[in-house]
């Protein structure tokens, strides 16, 4: 079977980014089922043939109008379809999509009519949001880190910049690889607009995202980055745990030790 892959290696190794990082997803035991979604704009590495290609399925629209995406080309994980699935065949568990009319509309152009993923208007509006910034983010990804979301069942860890204070203090390198640190986001309806709206307005200060009971939301310039990000928080929140559970509340870095730390890498705050 041919594939849009074919003989486009920039726009394949994209792919294979994505079913790198929804392999690890499985293995971290952080997508079980259907769980998560990834998107991620490829508009850059589609040439003039791609943009001929017609639809192989119906145009749908999105409920909402996003400006910023019209004539932009996404590659996203399949509705219902498992991230250990899409590590092994990604183009059969994944979808090539394609904004149309203005922006309110996609459709499939690609390998095969997989229907994209059930929160492809929240992470939309996400891609439309950063574009419309001016940042060159080009991935959006979703998952449900153990860890992390248990430490969104207690109230003390949501108020603001609480967790990404506390996890930037267990090992320096929280901070370097994650700046922004860690925004949160209150209990919505998985797939509402609510959440898409809460999710995009954390985005203004941070790059990761918790979701109250139920996962996290990242951003990054690909989906490598985005995953990072992530990885490095959850490792954060293991060593909290794991020193809990021998009976004791971590000390955290000090002050002193987070301030050097900031200063030597040039980072904010
Ligand atoms: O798409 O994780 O929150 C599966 C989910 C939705
Ligand atoms: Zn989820």
């Amino acid at each position: 079977m041919t594939s849009i892959l074919d003989g486009r290696p920039a726009l394949a190794r994209e792919v294979e980014k994505v079913a790198e990082v929804a392999g690890y997803l499985w293995q971290k035991g952080w997508a079980e089922r259907n769980g998560g979604n990834i998107t991620v704009n490829v508009t850059e590495y589609v040439d003039d043939e791609i943009r001929r290609m017609p639809a192989i399925g119906d145009r749908v629209e999105l409920g909402c109008v996003l400006p910023n995406l019209e004539g932009c080309y996404f590659f996203c994980k399949g509705t219902n379809k498992r991230m250990r699935d899409l590590a092994r065949r990604p183009m059969e568990n994944g979808s090539f999509i394609r904004i149309v009319d203005g922006g309110d509309a996609y459709e499939i152009i690609a390998d095969a009519p997989v229907k994209p993923t059930s929160e492809l208007p929240s992470h939309l509006a996400m891609h439309n949001y950063l574009l419309g910034k001016g940042l060159d983010y080009k991935a959006a990804l979703h998952t449900h880190p153990i860890e992390l979301v248990a430490m969104s069942h207690t109230s003390k860890f949501l108020e603001k910049d609480v967790l990404t204070d506390l996890l930037w203090s267990m090992i320096p390198e929280t901070k370097a690889f994650c700046p922004r640190g860690l925004g949160i986001v209150p209990y919505r309806l998985p797939g509402s607009q609510e959440l898409a709206d809460a999710t995009i307005e954390q985005l203004d200060e941070y790059d990761v995202v918790l979701w109250e009971k139920h996962g996290v939301c990242a951003v990054g310039c690909d989906i490598m980055e985005a995953f990072d990000q992530v990885d490095v928080l959850s490792k954060s929140a293991q060593i909290y745990i794991n020193a809990k559970c021998m009976g004791y509340e971590p000390d955290g870095m000090s002050k002193e030790q987070m301030r050097e730390m900031t200063l030597a890498f040039d980072l904010p705050k």
